[in-house]
């Protein structure tokens, strides 16, 4: 019976990230930006048994000027020095009188790619929409929005998908598919030489454990689906968005056409 080819998964790992390349990944991950805030304003919430007077007390004693009330939720918009926000801050959320204290943060909506199956993808943000017909449970989802406010991905990101192969001619990954330099230099690609002498020659996308050659391409499906999941190219305007917008995917073969149980 023809059978999935039995390659021990660590050693595939470890010839996948010594082999070809070296590490999987290299970049550090990025460090997450300071949010955006109005310099000097300060959003203040009162107990509700607080009445107008004391809360015009509370803010005089730390020195903050009243820009606005919204007497209906008990809150204040008010402005202190630049440079006395912290201080004033601590001071505020010491004060029995106060429910919070914050200061006055911008916010803008969630990055949302123009990919169009991009509202197919439950996984990625799940606002209920029906999927085939079957109603979908709001923010049973991986806040992929959420995340891409703080970064879509970077090429200097190697992810190897270690699996049935990669269609690396896919519009959506063709643009996403890792280029190993060691065999990258001109007419390496098909010089039938290891030029960079890691045992595999011509590996300049990834290699196919199961032919033992340099064209991992997918003839099953499962290891192109993860791919598209791992990266296809987002915001593109064509077809579907992986978690990341742009990465670098290292297609490394293992398993063959072969369903389970056939
Ligand atoms: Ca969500
Ligand atoms: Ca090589
Ligand atoms: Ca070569
Ligand atoms: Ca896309």
């Amino acid at each position: 019976m023809d059978r999935t080819r039995r390659i021990p998964l660590l050693f595939v790992v470890v010839v996948a990230m010594l082999a070809l390349g070296g590490p999987v990944s290299t970049a550090a991950p990025a460090k997450k930006p300071a949010q955006e805030a109005v310099p000097g304003e300060l959003v203040i919430g009162f107990r509700g048994d607080i009445s107008a007077a004391d809360q015009k007390s509370v803010l005089k004693a730390v020195g903050a000027a009243e820009k606005k009330s919204f007497k209906k939720i008990h809150g204040s918009l008010v402005r202190v020095s630049a440079d006395a926000v912290e201080a004033t801050l601590d001071k505020l959320r010491k004060d029995a009188r106060v429910r919070y204290a914050e200061r006055n943060f911008i916010v803008h909506a969630d990055v949302t790619p123009n990919d169009p199956s991009y509202p197919t993808l439950w996984g990625l943000n799940n606002a209920g929409q029906a999927i085939k017909g079957w109603p979908g449970v709001p923010d049973a989802d991986i806040d992929a929005p959420e995340a891409w406010n703080v970064t879509t991905g970077s090429a200097g990101v190697t992810v190897a998908d270690i699996d049935t192969g990669v269609d690396w001619s896919h519009p959506d990954l063709s643009s996403q598919i890792w280029v190993n330099p060691g065999e990258n230099c001109a007419g390496c690609r098909a010089d039938g030489i290891d030029n960079d002498h890691n045992g595999y020659i011509d590996d300049w996308r990834g290699w196919d454990f199961v032919s033992d050659d340099n064209n991992p391409m997918d003839d099953h499906g499962h290891g192109t689906h993860v791919a598209g999941t791992i990266g296809a190219a987002g915001n593109n305007a064509v077809g579907v968005v992986g978690v990341n917008w742009n990465v670098r995917i290292m297609p490394v073969k293992f398993l063959n056409h072969v369903f389970s149980g056939q």
